[in-house]
């Protein structure tokens, strides 16, 4: 009897470090995927549905960039990235390229005129 729990304890005491393990790979899985990739959340200007469209469609098949929300009541935008493949200083280039002002780089007036009547957003005074 006293043999049989002995080896029960080793058996859980294997389990319980096999667990470890098993656990310590995941994180170590989860710091490889968070270096790799980065989330940011910033400001983009505008107002409804059409320019969220445009302002997510700008960064489509932009290599780098995995994914690009924006909210239109927040008037921000997350985008998940590989910084290794882009900066995020050129995100922000894509988008005003499309006529959106970002909290850093400004539209041309040119592309801010041709949008849609209803998406020509208060733009940001200054900068
Ligand atoms: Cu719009």
């Amino acid at each position: 009897m006293k043999q049989l729990s002995m080896i029960l304890g080793l058996c859980l005491l294997f389990a319980f470090g096999f667990t470890t393990e098993v656990q310590a790979n995941d994180n170590l899985q989860i710091v490889v995927a968070t270096a790799k990739q980065k989330t940011v959340t910033f400001k983009v200007y505008g107002n409804c549905g059409m320019c969220k469209r445009t302002i997510e469609n700008s960064l489509n098949d932009v290599k780098g960039v995995k994914s690009a929300t924006w909210d239109s009541d927040k008037k921000m935008i997350t985008v998940t990235y590989n910084p290794k493949k882009i900066e995020l200083m050129d995100i922000h280039k894509k988008i005003a390229g499309v006529g959106y002002d970002t909290d850093k780089v400004k539209a041309k007036d040119e592309t801010y005129n041709g949008l849609h009547g209803c998406c020509q957003y208060d733009r940001p005074k200054g900068k």
